[in-house]
């Protein structure tokens, strides 16, 4: 197991520095950032975009909910990322189907699966938390209820996405793997300055999946799991094997027996790769942060990186992996 890339990856706002430091059991960005409210964390680099939406509710004393509400609607909006909302790589039928969840301090959630043509599927997530009497919405269902709730159809498969589709179905070999260098799912974490902690995750799923294939990131437990008591975690990569151990469960409850966030994570992925043969062939990511403010994360291998933003850090990490 490597410590590597304990260095940041991008710059800081304002001119702060602050020095590369790890024992290797914490998190570099704990060191780095102190344990302050509010605080906000995403996987991947393009969470600083996200982060920086989600500060915009937090810094000014919103909530947890909203912050990861707003946030993560950037990535969604975002047509060059090929793996969440609008511009995510289509289904092998051609089709953009989109998986998301959110849960609140109270341990409310909300969540829809395979949601085609609706740009925020966080937000339908939401509505189906606050507004209904269920956690999760599927397919023509869900639609319908957006529908119902005032969200517009809108062709979400844009030319670029379509163009990868079309380049994929000349061999149209159905082997997902995970690329560690692919960008991938959105997974959100904050705590507020109240000290409540909400999360949310999205994704297109994986590119030129089968018709009606779910991934972890719309389950509750799997790709996100809240508890304010302890805090929180989200789950990114091959959502088949999170889905097999509750990832972000796992996480969670593990930072409740006393581990760190980053010694939870690292315990999560250790546990995928012990239950799976031919961890070669998928990347997992998690992130977790705790009720003090706490952040960490860990991934199977390299490439994984997750960005975090406070009053003083913005910033974009590289994960520690097991590989
Ligand atoms: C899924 N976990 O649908 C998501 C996709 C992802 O890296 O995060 N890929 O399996």
């Amino acid at each position: 197991m490597g410590r590597a890339a304990l260095a940041p990856v991008a710059a800081l706002l304002g001119g702060i520095t602050f020095e590369s430091c790890s024992d290797g059991k914490s998190n570099p960005a704990r060191s780095m950032i102190g344990m302050e409210k509010p605080i906000v964390i995403s996987t991947w680099n393009f969470g600083m975009e996200a982060n920086e939406e989600a500060w915009k509710v937090l810094g000014s004393g919103g909530s947890a909910l909203d912050a990861v509400e707003q946030g993560v609607r950037q990535t969604e909006a975002d047509a060059e990322n090929g793996t969440v909302g609008l511009g995510g790589l289509p289904d092998r039928d051609g089709r953009v189907t989109l998986d998301a969840c959110i849960m609140d301090h109270e341990g409310n959630a909300g969540s829809v699966c395979a949601l085609e043509d609706i740009l925020h599927p966080v937000s339908v997530a939401r509505r189906v938390m606050e507004k209904t009497p269920h956690v999760m919405l599927v397919g023509e269902g869900a639609q319908a209820f957006a529908l119902s709730e005032g969200f517009e159809k809108q062709n979400l498969l844009t030319e670029k996405a379509k163009k990868s589709w079309q380049e994929w179905l000349v061999k149209a070999q159905y082997a997902p793997k995970i690329n560690v260098e692919l960008h991938d799912t959105i997974g959100m974490l904050a705590l507020d300055r109240t000290g409540n902690i909400a999360g949310a995750c999205t994704t297109s799923g994986l590119a030129f999946k089968m018709r009606g294939r779910v991934g972890d990131s719309p389950i509750i437990g799997a790709g996100l799991f809240v508890d304010n008591e302890v805090g929180a975690a989200a789950a990114t990569g091959l959502g088949e094997v999170v889905l097999k151990t509750l990832g972000s469960f796992l996480v969670v409850e593990m930072m409740r027996s006393g581990k760190s966030p980053y010694e939870a994570c690292m315990e999560a992925v250790k546990r995928i790769a012990a239950k799976n043969k031919h961890i070669e062939n998928f990347q997992v990511g998690f992130i977790a942060i705790n009720k003090e403010g706490e952040t960490g994360a860990f991934s199977i291998h390299p490439g994984f990186n997750y960005a975090v933003r406070n009053e003083k850090v913005n910033q974009v990490f590289d994960a520690e992996s097991l590989v």
